[in-house]
């Protein structure tokens, strides 16, 4: 009998491609799963988990994606806000939810277990029917810092998931021929949005080999290229990537894991991501550092690696084009289609119109980036405190704008923007991130870090009596999360295992089990003083400075 699915777009466009086609890849032990197979599993709302935010979507339910290596009481919180339901976990974390479980939730949610699946079943079509409307109630639900203190609930319904698919599928030219490589985690924008949902409505294949590890993505990258003679090297899976989309901590980890690969592998691994293998590498989540893009694409002979602007809210904003005369240094392109995008100036609050980039004193324009269109989340779950102070009213009647909190610049590029291809989005001057608008908000290997909220967790330690998290420039992350902190007079040498002063050790061992691994701070500064104006804030941009001065180029490239 044939099973039935509401006819949302995912699903039209998963019925539409080659039921043959291969979807998905599990990278390390080779099992397939074919686009046939993948609604009729979706049906049976049976397990793995992209059949299971497909399930999810059919039912008209919202999925909030958690991530294994948080710590209970993270997702206990997360649990709680999102007023989950369900907590479904594959058995390799069932451990994890059940100390979840066990963290007296406000409400008691049903759970499940799911079961693993082998692929390579039936794909024979028209078992599947699409009926109903088009729309539906359900999405994805994201947490994200920032300001404040706690986590928010991102709203994304399946039409908005669908709105930043289609820009995307458009401007990287995603198609039934691109085999992505995914080794990012799966509770973020840029590892579902970007690296599933937008490959699945192009009818691409998916090869999931997470968590990251530099040299198993080189020996991945490389199978297809080695000579027979070094099987021992090769993964089960030998179709090529052309894909590939991931922070700039990630190029960084694969170009310093690269000189100590066996030679054979380092040839065949630079075949593989050289621009005719390898059709896009993309960047993204946090700005790519230039001596990093210049060693890609010298480690490559020519990839010039693609950036582009997003944000959970939003899904991706700007990107740079597919010409590599489009990818410019240190610009993220152009509004993407149904993008509607505005600057406003940072010190007077107007709007920077085309050809205002220049102030009357001859310097760019600072401005914040704003947006609007088809792709922005609904809402902050039960936030609309950060819903009200998020947006603005428009003036011309035709919706609100989001604010990012993102500073950019606009600047032709006359090298740029002449790809007719892409004529109808890619061209015109050129977007430039500039930094937040907050010092507040801290971006450490592609993960967004509330320093607020780190600061929250210190205080309520019992040797700490004052805190300031800021942002400490950093090569191989980005930014990396720094803790400047007074000691409680009498505490300096209390619960410190190492016999000595209470120290970044033992602010690492009380942290860890109460926050993400990436929000702890990577370095601890203790002082005797935190300088404070005259209003009793914290010039964080001041302390940084003072404080971490050896650390700004610790471990720059
Ligand atoms: C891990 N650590 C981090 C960290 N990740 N520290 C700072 N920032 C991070 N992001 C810590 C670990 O706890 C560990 O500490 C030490 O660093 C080394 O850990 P590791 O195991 O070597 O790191 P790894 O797990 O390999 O993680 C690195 C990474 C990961 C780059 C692969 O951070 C990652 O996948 N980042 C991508 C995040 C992402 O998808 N962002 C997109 C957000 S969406 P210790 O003490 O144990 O040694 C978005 C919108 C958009 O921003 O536009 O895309």
């Amino acid at each position: 009998m044939a099973s039935t699915l509401p006819r949302l777009p995912v699903f039209e466009a998963i019925a539409s491609h080659d039921p043959r086609s291969t979807v998905a890849i599990h990278s390390i032990s080779g099992r397939r799963f074919a686009y046939g197979e993948l609604l009729k599993d979706v049906a049976e709302a049976r397990d793995r988990l992209l059949m299971t935010l497909l399930s999810i979507l059919a039912m008209h339910s919202i999925a909030v994606p958690l991530s294994a290596a948080f710590p209970a009481p993270e997702l206990k919180y997360i649990m709680d806000h999102s007023q989950a339901s369900m907590l479904l976990s594959s058995a390799k974390f069932e451990r994890k939810a059940q100390e979840v479980l066990d963290e007296a939730l406000e409400a008691t949610p049903t759970f499940v277990k799911l079961k693993k699946r082998l692929g390579g079943g039936s794909t024979a079509d028209g078992s599947v029917v699409l009926r109903g409307p088009s729309d539906g109630e359900g999405g994805m639900m994201l947490y994200t810092s920032g300001t404040t203190n706690r986590p928010k609930g991102v709203l994304l319904p399946q039409r908005v998931m669908t709105a930043q698919c289609k820009p995307l599928v458009k401007a990287w030219e995603y198609s039934p021929g691109d085999h992505l490589l995914h080794v990012l985690p799966l509770h973020h924008i840029h590892g579902t949005i970007n690296a599933i949902l937008a490959p699945l409505f192009a009818g691409a294949t998916i090869e999931f080999l997470f968590p990251f590890n530099a040299t198993a993505v080189w020996s991945r990258f490389a199978a297809p290229f080695l000579s027979t003679g070094n099987s021992d090297l090769k993964p089960p899976t030998k179709e090529k990537i052309t894909f590939f989309t991931v922070v700039p901590t990630v190029y960084n980890r694969l170009l310093s894991t690269f000189p100590d690969l066996p030679v054979s592998l380092q040839n065949a691994a630079k075949q593989a991501i050289s621009p005719q293998n390898l059709r896009l590498s993309i960047s993204g989540s946090a700005a790519l550092p230039t001596p990093t893009k210049k060693a890609w694409t010298d480690l490559s002979s020519g990839n010039v690696i693609l950036e582009r602007y997003g944000m959970t809210e939003v899904g991706m904003a700007l990107s740079c084009g597919l010409a590599p005369s489009d990818r410019v240094d240190g610009s993220v392109g152009w509004p993407l289609p149904t993008v509607e995008v505005r600057l406003v100036d940072t010190e007077s609050g107007e709007i920077i119109h085309p050809g205002e980039e220049v102030g009357p004193d001859g310097r760019e324009r600072d401005g914040e980036i704003q947006l609007r269109g088809p792709t922005i989340f609904q809402e902050y779950w039960h936030n609309e405190k950060a819903m009200r102070e998020e947006h603005v009213e428009s003036e011309d009647g035709k919706g609100r704008w989001f604010k990012t909190g993102d500073v950019a610049v606009r600047r032709a590029v006359p090298s740029a923007g002449h790809n007719d291809a892409q004529r109808d989005w890619a061209q015109g001057p050129m977007y430039f991130i500039r930094g937040r608008k907050s010092a507040d908000i801290i971006k450490s290997g592609g993960e967004k870090v509330s320093a607020l909220e780190v600061e929250r967790e210190l205080l309520s330690l019992p040797q700490i009596a004052e805190a300031a998290v800021v942002a400490v420039s950093s090569g191989k992350w980005g930014q990396k999360v720094g803790a400047v902190v007074i000691l409680k007079k009498g505490m300096e040498w209390s619960e410190s295992r190492s016999g000595k002063r209470w120290g970044p050790l033992d602010m690492r061992r009380a942290l860890k089990e109460r926050i993400a691994p990436y929000k702890i701070p990577q370095v601890l500064k203790i002082v005797d003083e935190i300088p404070r104006n005259a209003m009793g804030k914290i010039n964080k941009k001041q302390l940084v400075k003072s404080v971490f001065v050896e650390e700004a180029s610790g471990d720059e490239m």
